[in-house]
Parts: C-alpha cells; structure tokens; sequence
C-alpha cells in the first residue's frame, strides 16, 4: 500500500489533519487503534476557539457545530462565594467561544471522511513506524489478519498522549517537560440545564468546580477531587451536594440535579516534548503536548498544529517548500507554550487542593482579585482564554 501522509489516530487531531490534507490535494490514510464506537464514546473538551471553528469549518465539518454550538461571549470566575465575569468580546477584539461537544464535532469529522470516501482503519492494534529519519518512512500492521506494510511521504503521528509515535523517538533526540498536578477532575454528564449559559470556573475552599455544558439540556460539571479517588465513591447524590457546597450563589440554590450519564476521573498534567518531529514523523495535538483542562485548551491546541502542519505540507507538495519543514515544531510550540502557560496558571490560581499553606490561599486571591479586576487582568484572561493567533506560513 501507498499514500503520501500517513496520520496514526482517528481523534480530533488525526481526522481533522487528514480531511484538510485531503482538500489540498494530498493523500492520506489513518489507521486507528480502537473502534469508531470507542472513540466517540470518550467523553472530553466541550470549548473551541475561534480559529478551531474556521478550521472545522474549512474542513466541510463545521455545519452541526454552526447549528448546535453554543456561543459564550463570557466566563464567570468565582473565589470563595465572590464572582466576577469577564466579557470576552470587549476584552479579545471581538472573540467569543463556543460550546460543543469533542464528541459532537468528531462524530463529524468521521462523516466527512467517510463521504469523501477517504481511507481509515479501525481497530489496528499493532501499527509501527519505521524508516523515520528516511526519504522513505513506512509503516506496517495487521489488516484482517494479514500483515500490511504502508508506504509514505511523511508520518503525523495524532495518537493521543498513549500512543506509539512520541515513543518511537529515541529518548536520546527528545526532550520532555512536565508537571504532575496533585489532584484530579471528577466530570459528571447529566442531561439536566445547566446551572449557568456561560461556563463557570469556581475557587472553593472544598476544593475547584466547573459548571459547563453540552447543550441547553445537557449539562457537564467538573469537581477537584484527591488523585486516590475512585468514581465508585461518588454516588450522583454525593457529586451534586458537594458541587452545590462549592459553588456561589445564585448558582448553588439554582442547580438541577439528574442522573449522572457518564462520571470519570481525569488526572492533570502539564506535558511538552520537544522537538515535535523526528525525520519525517511529526507529532500532532495529545501525541506532543498535554495540558490540564482549566484552560480549554486541549482539543484547541491539537486544531493549531494540524493547522501548522498542513500548511506546510501544502506547500512542500504544491510549492517545493521543503525548507519549511524543519520550522514545524517551532512554530507549533511557540503557541503550544503560551497556552501551557495559560493552563498551568488557571490550574494553579483556582485549585485549593494543592497546599494547605495559608501563604498560598492568600496569593490565589491575590492573583484573582488583580486579573479580574483590572483592565489589563482582564484583556489578559480574555485573550489567552479565546486563544492567541495562529500565525500564516510565508
Ligand atoms: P486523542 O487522544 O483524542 O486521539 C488519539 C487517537 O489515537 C485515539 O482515538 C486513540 O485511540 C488513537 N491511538 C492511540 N494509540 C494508537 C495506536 N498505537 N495506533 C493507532 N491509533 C492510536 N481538552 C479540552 O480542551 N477540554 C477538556 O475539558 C478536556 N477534557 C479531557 C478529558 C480527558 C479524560 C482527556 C484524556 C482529555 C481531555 N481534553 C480536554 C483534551 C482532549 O480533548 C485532547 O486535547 C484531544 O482529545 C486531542 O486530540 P488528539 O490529539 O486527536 O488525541
Ligand atoms: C467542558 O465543557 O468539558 C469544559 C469546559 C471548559 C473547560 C474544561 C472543560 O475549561
């Protein structure tokens, strides 16, 4: 077999790279390790920035997410009862955000792939990069019981932080950062109203909580909990009298409570590695870089280096510009940095678990009171939150 890009994964990263590269004319392929069914099960990111939703939309996938997204133009930030909105248009030049579900707008990646009759390969458990440093790097994995080997141009390795692709780089040719945070996020789905038309980041002495949505039926709420907690100890009447505790009025008498669809247990971590190509592998979204979710910025950093990538593909094929290259990973994790940045403070301005030192509570409500209540602290929320500019390649 042959293609000229081959893209390991079938997540937001993988599929929204492969139906770009498509409408520029490059063929490519993506071998998935789990079923289309496993994917879409995974509940995830619910907020994409402005230059996420034009990416989706140039990828002929953004017409459910133009019906059923949910325009925010604010976030509520609250600490210890007192709440404080940041409007993100006046504050971001305009921006807002808008709510819809990673489920939701991978579920329409799929579609598009499947009708531009595109090549995916589900449940391939054992695909392997080889040749990387090459002209000629392939892959190889079972299909339907036979071994298969796939001939490329460029590997985009968009397999999540689990993958094969990061690893496959000798420890010697990367650098990796990271940071562990000492608590976790209980995420429970409910198809109840939400509490708030806009999301609400809550700092609480019990602890953080996240009051978000998948639409105006379904809500999505988060609470900080300890890293030994379990999903088992947290029956739904538990979830709902501890999110009640921790969260401001009017909000705390207003909540809906319901039957929990889906309750899981997510960790923290900040991650980078560097560089983010080896060769003719370049890693995508989650295989390169995680960030912890206060900051919404997952899902919208994977879209800018799909973004980067293709571009430069594009122009390698089209225009000979095999110069650019090389610039792949700088100019991703110029931006890819700068949203760590964003995510580590949010985390560690709003999450109380961390430290029983008073000294620490009392610089969190410093770091509140100033950024929420200063011209300067709120154009810098608003334009981090709404994400930085993704750059044009000359
Ligand atoms: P993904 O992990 O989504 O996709 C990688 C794909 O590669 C998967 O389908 C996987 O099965 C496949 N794969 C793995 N190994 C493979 C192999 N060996 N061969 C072939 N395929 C392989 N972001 C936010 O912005 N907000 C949030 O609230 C938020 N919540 C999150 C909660 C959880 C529990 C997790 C894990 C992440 C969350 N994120 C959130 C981040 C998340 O949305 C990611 O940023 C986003 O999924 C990145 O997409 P991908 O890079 O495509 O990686
Ligand atoms: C979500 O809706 O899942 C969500 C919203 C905002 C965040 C994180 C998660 O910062």
């Amino acid at each position: 077999m042959r293609t000229q890009v081959a893209i390991i994964g079938a997540g937001p990263s993988g599929l929204l790279l492969g139906q770009l590269l498509h409408q520029a004319g490059i063929a490519n392929l993506v071998i998935e390790l789990r079923s289309r069914a496993y994917v879409l099960e995974r509940i995830r990111a619910g907020v994409l920035e402005e230059g996420t939703m034009r990416l989706l939309r140039e990828a002929g996938a953004g017409q459910r997410m133009d019906l059923e997204g949910i325009a925010d133009e604010g976030i509520v930030l609250a600490f210890d009862g007192e709440r404080r909105r940041i409007d993100l248009p006046t504050y971001a030049e305009g921006q807002r955000v808008l709510v819809y579900g990673q489920t939701e707008l991978t579920r329409d990646l799929m579609q598009v792939r499947d009708a531009a009759g595109l090549p995916t390969y589900y449940e391939v458990p054992d695909v392997a990069i080889h040749d990387a440093t090459t002209d000629h790097p392939w892959l190889s994995f079972t299909l339907n019981g036979a071994s298969v080997r796939l001939d490329c141009d460029y590997i985009a390795g968009c397999d999540g932080f689990r993958g094969i692709s990061r690893q496959s780089i000798p420890p010697t040719a990367r650098r990796e950062y990271e940071k562990v945070y000492p608590f976790g996020w209980l995420g429970l789905l409910a198809d109840t109203p939400p509490v708030s038309r806009e999301i609400v980041y809550a700092a609480h002495e019990r602890g953080f909580a996240l009051c978000s949505m998948r639409s105006l039926a379904r809500s999505r709420y988060y609470l900080e909990v300890p890293l030994n907690e379990t999903v088992d100890n947290w029956p739904d009447q538990r979830f709902w009298d501890e999110l009640r505790r921790r969260l401001p009025e009017p909000y705390a008498s207003e909540l809906v409570t319901g039957p929990a669809l889906e309750k899981s247990i997510a960790s923290l971590r900040s991650f980078v590695v560097e560089p983010m190509q080896y060769g003719r592998l370049f890693l995508v979204g989650d295989a390169a870089h995680i960030v912890p979710p206060t900051g919404a910025k997952g899902l919208n950093l994977a879209a800018s280096d799909v973004h980067y990538l293709r571009s430069i593909l594009a122009k390698v094929y089209h225009q000979g510009r095999h110069d650019l290259l090389a610039s792949y990973s700088a100019l991703a994790l110029d931006r890819i940095w700068k949203a760590e940045r964003f995510s580590w403070w949010m985390t560690s301005m709003l999450h109380r678990l961390a430290s029983d030192n008073p000294f620490d509570a009392r610089i969190q409500r410093a770091e509140f009171d100033y950024f929420t209540t200063t011209e300067e602290g709120r154009r810098a929320i608003a334009r981090n939150y709404v994400g930085l500019p993704l750059r044009a390649i000359d």
